[in-house]
């Protein structure tokens, strides 16, 4: 079966493709959904966690090659491609990014179309309520922190980020849901501080559109958060063209 055609916008996002080399068939799809993003996409955002695990530039693979060669194909068609740090690839550098053909970007990010602005964030800094994960967070994107550990072997790293990957999973047995989801008071707080009604994020692997009518500009008006999907069984993008925004979602085969 053919695949789906991507939405026709001039500003098209993702995040949360964890690629790894286990999972084929989702590199696949993000090989061929690069492929198939309209001539009318200008700009191309992966809002965090492209990868499931990055451990430093200099970790070549031939996963990171075939990723750094459809993105580069893509910026060679005049889109301008955004690169924002999730919490599994915080360590990719500059070096890699423009392997891509893309800019590093930070969070949150104030995306400025015709006719609306967004807030753009990979999420996991709303998850206030996740103690644990806020300690670990604070540590590893210390810059101190992270100059220490690339000066570090790679085998070594490689051993460190299993050994987290091992912890996260376990504490996540423990964790109530809730706690795993943004916290909503420090959805607010952005809100209130940025003077965005508008802000989009992944992370949470809940994809939605929330109506926050505490949030809005006027009771009328509610402010609008719209989460993006991982990609597993589907893969997911949102769109936004002018005052339109939709959140989109197709079968991703072999999964
Ligand atoms: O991504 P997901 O959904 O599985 O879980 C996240 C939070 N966990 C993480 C950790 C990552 O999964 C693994 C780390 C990737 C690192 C790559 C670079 C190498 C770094 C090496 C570090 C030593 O982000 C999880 C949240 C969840 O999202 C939902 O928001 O709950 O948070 C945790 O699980 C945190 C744990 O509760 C506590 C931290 C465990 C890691 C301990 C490492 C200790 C190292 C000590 C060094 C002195
Ligand atoms: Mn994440």
């Amino acid at each position: 079966m053919a695949a789906p055609a991507v939405k026709d916008a001039p500003v098209v996002l993702i995040s949360d493709l964890h690629l790894q080399e286990s999972r084929p068939d989702i590199t696949r799809a993000f090989v061929d959904f690069i492929a198939r993003i309209p001539a009318a996409c200008r700009e191309f955002f992966i809002l965090g966690d492209l990868f499931e695990l990055w451990i430093g530039d200099d970790a070549v693979s031939p996963l990171a090659n075939e990723v750094a060669t459809s993105l580069k194909s893509l910026a060679g068609r005049g889109v301008n491609i955004y690169l924002m740090h999730g919490n599994r690839d915080f360590l990719i550098g500059d070096e890699y990014a423009a392997r891509c053909g893309g800019k590093l970007i930070s969070e949150p990010f104030e995306l400025e179309v015709e006719g609306a602005s967004w807030l753009l964030l990979h999420g996991d800094a709303l998850c206030t309520d996740d103690a644990a994960y806020m300690e670990f967070r604070r540590m590893v994107r210390n810059p101190a922190w992270q100059r220490e550990f690339l000066s570090r072997p790679l085998a070594e790293r490689q051993a460190w980020a299993d050994m987290a990957r091992e912890r996260s999973q376990a504490a996540a047995v423990d964790k109530p849901a809730e706690i795993m989801d943004v916290n909503h008071g420090a959805v607010l707080e952005l809100i209130r501080a940025s003077g965005h009604h508008r802000i989009l994020h992944g992370h949470t692997h809940r994809p939605a559109v929330h109506e926050l009518h505490d949030a809005g500009p006027s009771p009328a008006e509610p402010a609008t958060r719209v989460v993006l999907g991982d990609w597993d069984r589907n893969g997911w993008y949102a769109t936004i063209d002018g005052a339109e925004f939709t959140l989109q979602n197709f079968p991703i085969p072999g999964s």
